[in-house]
């Protein structure tokens, strides 16, 4: 049996999969904000953050770890099986470490907690996360110095990706950066605890960080000096996803039940993740993924770059020398409950609200509900913009579909340059399950949306299945057994028609923001 982890912004969870009998045996889920409330952080980041910073405490990732193998052991899961474990974090987020942290990983107690034997190791209290957007001026900086940054690294400078938040540290506070051994991503610190020692980063997640070659798959020296001096020493070194790390951390046999010869593999970013567990790391499919952020994601052969500076050219976790694209919508699950929450609705209500109250194009009333600051498009906002009505004294229904609309609306928008146009939509993440949902996507996009038939999630599928591949099983049988996908919402006769008319008026909303 392998294990799959995936430590997303609001929860962590597991899945068990069984290739011998095409099984999911287990799935277990820890919401940070629900069951770690003494974080004070009910949406997985400290909130109020200043400036456009957005920061986590890590020592909750931790104690969310420990409490998910826990519950999983006390449901009965027989944890003595596994045979490797992978996993997929939140990209971007970063960790910044002592040397102390190698020798309190060597020597876990397991009679004490994670957090507590690790939190001294920790040379920055908290950890910048994908939301932040603190960092204009460091990637003005970093682009002076390297103007090729998007050629070389797959991505212009971007505030929330690693490079721009460790130069941010170096500059806030030199001593505690100099003090620094070790640099990890979510995916790398958290596969570092389960191995016991340092882990690697994937060229999934790594490719987050503005500071790798994408041609070479390995550090890019100029970006490193741009970011922050000796920067080469503290990061680890980049290596495929599912690379053996060692044996397990007696911690976790000791605790858990975990066998000693269970083998800990590296980890990659939960988009790439992902993209394995839809079944989508060959080329040609295109999913998208309604998470605490909104991804689209497709596997390239080639790096491509996007002429407007939004997407992203990531490395493909399981086809060495393959890419895939990603854009990032900032304001993806936590607008949809914003909506929900102000118009007291349930998601049953949003989902009828938005099919049978009101007509597809919502009769030309378009809103962009940016109630946080945007990465695409790149803008400061806190609240929903529309073509001229009053969003706050309309009618709920008219509400629920204009934001709706509008979220599709903007990722058609701005994928355009991908030219990509497959006969279905792969759609993931949670609020894929609600159908009013899924028909706005095929409406939008004017294709039929498929998703997992499992009902799984598909990063914690996508980071079993690396766990698997890594055993010496073969991706289109796991893919067959683990990634088959249902229909769930059909194309409108009309779609077509009435949305592009709408992409028109909406890329002018859009244009009159940016340009504001
Ligand atoms: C991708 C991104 C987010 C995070 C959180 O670039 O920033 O999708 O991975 O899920």
């Amino acid at each position: 049996m392998y294990l799959g982890l995936d430590a997303s912004t609001q929860s962590i969870s597991a899945v068990i999969i069984d290739p011998n009998t095409s099984a999911i045996i287990a799935t277990e889920s820890i919401n940070f904000g629900s069951e770690l409330p003494q974080y004070s952080a009910p949406s997985g980041f400290i909130p109020d953050g200043q400036d456009g910073e957005v920061h986590t405490d890590p020592s909750m990732w931790l104690d969310a770890l420990d409490l998910l193998l826990h519950r999983l052991n006390s449901n009965g899961a027989d944890l003595s099986k596994i045979k490797t474990i992978s996993g997929a974090g939140q990209q971007h987020a970063s960790v910044y470490l002592s040397e102390a942290f190698h020798s309190a990983l060597e020597t876990l107690d397991s009679r004490s907690s994670l957090s507590e034997q690790l939190k001294p190791t920790f040379t920055r209290t908290t950890s910048p996360i994908w939301m932040d957007s603190s960092t204009a001026e460091e990637c003005a900086e970093i682009t002076q110095q390297v103007p090729s940054i998007l050629e070389i690294s797959g991505s212009v400078a971007t505030m929330r990706f690693t490079g721009s938040q460790i130069r941010k540290f170096y500059k806030q506070d030199p001593d505690q950066y100099q003090k620094t051994d070790i640099i990890h991503l979510n995916s790398s610190f958290l596969s570092s605890i389960i191995a016991g020692s340092s882990s690697s980063i994937d060229t999934g997640d790594g490719a987050g960080m503005n500071l790798m070659d994408l041609a070479t798959s390995t550090w890019h020296l100029g970006l490193l000096d741009a970011t922050a001096p000796n920067l080469s020493d503290k990061l680890p070194p980049i290596q495929p996803a599912g690379t053996y790390i060692s044996m397990i951390s007696s911690y976790f046999v000791e605790k858990y039940g975990f066998s000693p010869d269970c083998q800990a593999l590296s980890w990659t970013g939960d988009n790439p993740a992902s993209l394995v567990g839809m079944g989508a790391a060959s080329i040609g499919k295109m999913v998208i993924s309604l998470g605490t952020s909104d991804t689209l994601f497709s596997a390239i052969p080639e790096p491509v770059t996007d002429p407007n500076g939004y997407g992203h050219v990531f490395g493909n976790p399981i086809v060495p020398g393959g890419y895939m694209t990603l854009l990032c919508f900032s304001n993806g699950s936590l607008a949809r409950e914003r909506l929900k929450n102000d118009a007291q609705l349930s998601w049953t209500d949003f989902e009828t609200e938005a099919l049978s109250e009101t007509p597809i194009g919502n009769n030309g009333k378009l809103a962009a509900a940016f109630y946080a600051p945007e990465t695409t498009p790149k803008l400061d906002s806190n609240n929903v913009h529309t073509n001229g009505w009053d969003f706050d004294t309309a009618p709920s229904s008219i509400k629920v579909r204009a934001l709706l609309e509008g979220q599709f609306l903007n990722i058609r928008l701005h994928s355009k340059w991908m030219n990509i146009s497959p006969e279905n939509i792969l759609i993931t993440g949670g609020a894929s399950a609600n159908s009013g949902i899924a028909q706005t996507i095929a409406n939008v996009f004017n294709a039929p949306t498929k998703r997992l038939a499992s009902n799984a999630s598909s990063v914690s599928v996508g980071a079993a299945i690396i766990a698997a591949l890594s055993d010496g099983h073969d991706y289109e049988e796991l893919t067959k057994q683990f990634c088959q996908t249902e229909e769930h919402a059909t194309a409108p006769q009309n779609g077509a028609e009435a949305h592009t008319a709408q992409l028109r008026e909406f890329d002018a909303l859009i244009d009159s923001l940016v340009t504001e």
